[in-house]
């Protein structure tokens, strides 16, 4: 057996001895911190695949490992956009309630046409933000909606309560881009401008048919003439 000097053999078993139980340490470390991952992930899909998706509303972005939500939006944000959620759905009831009014006066088929289309444009809306808000790792919740005014005093009333209905929305978008803003949230600013435009245009829209049914009157000829014109308004592929 070879010698070993006293003072080292001693030194040397004792950093094997450090050395082993280092390892057995970092081995126990690395097994706890695999199995707290795995019981999270399977809470958090747990959770998802659960009837009560309420519940989920904070998805665990600290515990869930996916890329797609390393860039969540921040709670204010996404309450903010699934609050727009609501109010693009509110549009879209809105405008098919002014349809089926529309629908049942004599000879306003321009006008029908013209609002049961405003009402898909503004589902579509409703929906692009649904599915932001759970790409950027939010989630988007489908809103209760309370009931939109059905009948109208006259066509000029409904034309009337459509521009204040965009002006409401107006309001509603610029705060939006303004939390957008204040809270650093580039992807969301940028994606909220297309809805600026969108606004713009449809308050466009909603001024010149107001200023047009000012001019008819009490004209039935002018009214007649409004109402055959109005798709003009929208595209040969029913948009603006
Ligand atoms: Fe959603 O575009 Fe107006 O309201």
């Amino acid at each position: 057996m070879i010698g070993c000097p006293g003072s080292i053999c001693k030194y040397f078993i004792y950093y094997v001895i450090v050395y082993l139980l280092s390892c057995f340490k970092l081995i126990r470390k690395s097994r706890t911190a695999i199995a707290g991952q795995l019981i999270k992930q399977i809470w958090s899909h747990s959770c998802y695949l659960s009837k009560n998706k309420g519940s989920c509303l904070k998805r665990p972005n600290d515990l869930v490992t996916s890329k797609k939500l390393l860039f969540m939006v921040s709670k204010s944000i996404q309450e903010a956009l699934n609050k727009q959620v609501q109010m693009e759905a509110e549009s879209s009831q809105a405008y098919l309630a002014m349809a089926s009014w529309a629908e049942i006066q004599p000879g306003l088929e321009g006008v029908t046409n013209f609002f049961y289309q405003q009402s898909d444009e503004e589902r579509v809306h409703m929906l692009k933000l649904l599915r932001f808000i759970n790409e950027r790792g939010g989630f988007g919740m489908v809103p209760a909606l309370a009931q939109p005014i059905v009948t109208f005093k006259s066509i000029k009333n409904v034309f009337e309560e459509f521009l204040k209905h965009e002006l409401k929305v107006s309001d509603s978008i610029n705060e939006l881009v303004h939390l957008s803003l204040s809270e650093k949230d580039y992807a969301t600013h940028n994606f909220l401008q297309w809805y600026v435009n969108e606004q713009m245009e449809e308050e466009r829209v909603a001024r010149t048919l107001n200023d047009k049914l000012e001019m008819v009157g009490d004209d039935k000829g002018g009214l007649y003439l409004f109402d055959r014109d109005i798709m003009n308004y929208r595209g040969a592929d029913g948009k603006k």
